[in-house]
């Protein structure tokens, strides 16, 4: 129900100096006036400070401090309140319990932005942008999301749905007047902003692989022979011992995957079972999860020792490769000069050479596009807005096809009607419950 009023605690259950309790709905005013003393809506946006009582018992459990909002001047385009109450598991969890008892529902996941989006507070793009923030581990991800917050994609998918108005607004003279001979719009023009639009998705749709890596971490696979030093330049580049060095070749069995940032981009850093030929059982099938982690990689860092030349199996490696690859030439400090940098990135995990040129490469090959513009571009960060953007093409595709065969125009017409909708789908102007509930059910109770 949109009209009844939820709280919930917005600020993650532990102890804590202080913990944010949210109210919202019409008659959260009431609601909150029951369980703070003197309780005042006005003026609203105003911090004060209260005494917090049990509601039946009127024993004191907290004194805190609370903010009013009036609709539609809040986060959800409700009435509102916002409340700092102390920290820790009793406090927060009485006075929730307090205002639990006296009306209010407990809020479910995303319910707070979800109601945001239902009184168009903000657009369903700009509601992921929020999820997006919250869960943001790189500095890459905040800035996507912020611009995403400030309507960076909706815009740009807003200027597409106009270009498709546009477009139907000039066939609908065709269609008005069918029996003027060449019509009033040349047919030329009609193709020309058709295929204005086919680039201006495509150039978006361009995005979609980088935006999506953006949200989950790229898939960054480190492989090499057996005692290349993988596990040591893993651990370098994580900071910490997280997988096994020994100098025992064959030492790593399993994949090993932790979370890693490389020049503000994040990505998933796996170690894995040096590729060789092995009668060991276990570290056949370790290599055997290599090959699969290799095959899903976005880019692969490849060791070679500094000290050797690559074989070649490790040459047809390369050879082979289908994804970006670094080539680490690994143990650096044992070689003096060092290979030169035409042959791979001499790296030393002893010494920390060569570290942030992995880094940098890593960012470069995964995040080819966002790391050379620096800024961020509207990109299209969820499948979700890919497979709309994909219908909206195929649709437009539709429409050019349709009027190739000589199909009638109002026929044609309906594609592009399609494309609009799937524009409008991916900004979230018309929602269903059940898009609503796929877009929220990952958000954290309190948001
Ligand atoms: N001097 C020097 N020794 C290194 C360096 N990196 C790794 N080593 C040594 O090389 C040996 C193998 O290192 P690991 O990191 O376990 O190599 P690996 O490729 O993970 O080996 P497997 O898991 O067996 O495939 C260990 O004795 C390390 O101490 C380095 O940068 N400098
Ligand atoms: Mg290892």
């Amino acid at each position: 129900m949109l009209s009844d009023i939820i709280a919930a605690l917005a600020t993650p259950v532990g102890r804590s100096a202080l913990a944010v309790i949210r109210v919202s709905g019409h008659g959260s005013h009431d609601v909150v006036g029951r369980v703070v003393r003197g309780f005042r809506a006005d003026p609203p946006r105003t911090a004060r400070l209260g005494t917090v009582v049990h509601p039946d018992r009127n024993d004191v459990l907290d004194h805190a401090v609370y903010v009013a909002y009036h609709a539609p001047d809040s986060y959800t385009g409700e009435d509102a309140v916002e409340l700092s109450v102390h920290g820790g598991l009793l406090v927060c969890g009485e006075i929730l319990g307090a205002l639990l008892a006296i009306g209010a529902r407990q809020a479910a996941p995303g319910e707070f932005t979800r109601r945001a989006v239902q009184h168009g507070k903000m657009d369903l793009l700009q509601a992921e942008a929020i999820g997006d923030l919250v869960d943001a581990t790189a500095p890459a991800q905040r800035r996507a999301a912020l611009a995403q917050l400030d309507r960076g994609l909706s815009h740009r998918i807003g200027a597409l749905r106009d270009q498709v108005l546009e477009l139907e607004a000039l066939i609908s003279y065709d269609i008005d007047f069918p029996e003027e001979d060449s019509g009033p719009v040349p047919p030329a023009r009609v193709e020309e902003e058709v295929a204005a639009l086919e680039v201006s998705i495509g150039a978006l749709l361009g995005t979609a692989a980088e935006g999506e890596r953006l949200r989950e971490g790229a898939l960054a696979v480190i492989a090499g022979r057996p005692n290349t030093g993988k596990s040591s330049l893993f651990n370098a580049l994580l900071g910490r011992e997280r997988a096994i060095v020994t100098e025992i070749p064959g030492t790593t069995r399993d994949a090993i995957e932790a979370a890693a940032t490389c020049n503000g981009f994040p990505f998933r850093l796996i170690d894995t079972a040096g590729l060789r030929q092995s009668t060991d059982v276990v570290e056949r099938i370790g290599v055997e999860v290599s090959h699969r982690y290799l095959a899903a990689a976005d880019a692969i860092v490849f060791c070679v020792e500094a000290c050797r030349a690559p074989g070649a199996d490790e040459q047809a490696f390369l050879a082979r490769a289908t994804v970006p690859i670094v080539l680490a030439r690994t143990k650096a400090d044992l070689v003096t000069p060092p290979p030169p940098s035409s042959e791979g990135i001499p790296v030393s995990a002893t010494s920390g050479t060569g570290l942030d040129h992995v880094r940098d490469a890593l960012a470069a090959h995964a995040f080819h596009r966002m790391s050379a513009q620096g800024s961020i571009e509207p990109v299209l960060t969820r499948e979700r807005h890919r497979l709309a953007l994909e219908r909206a093409r195929d649709e437009v595709g539709a429409f050019r096809e349709a009027r190739r065969v000589g199909l009638d125009g109002v026929v044609a017409a309906t594609h592009l009607r399609a494309a609009v909708t799937a524009l409008e789908d991916v900004i979230g102007l018309v929602t269903t419950d059940d898009v609503l509930d796929r877009v929220f059910a990952t958000f954290c109770v309190g948001k």
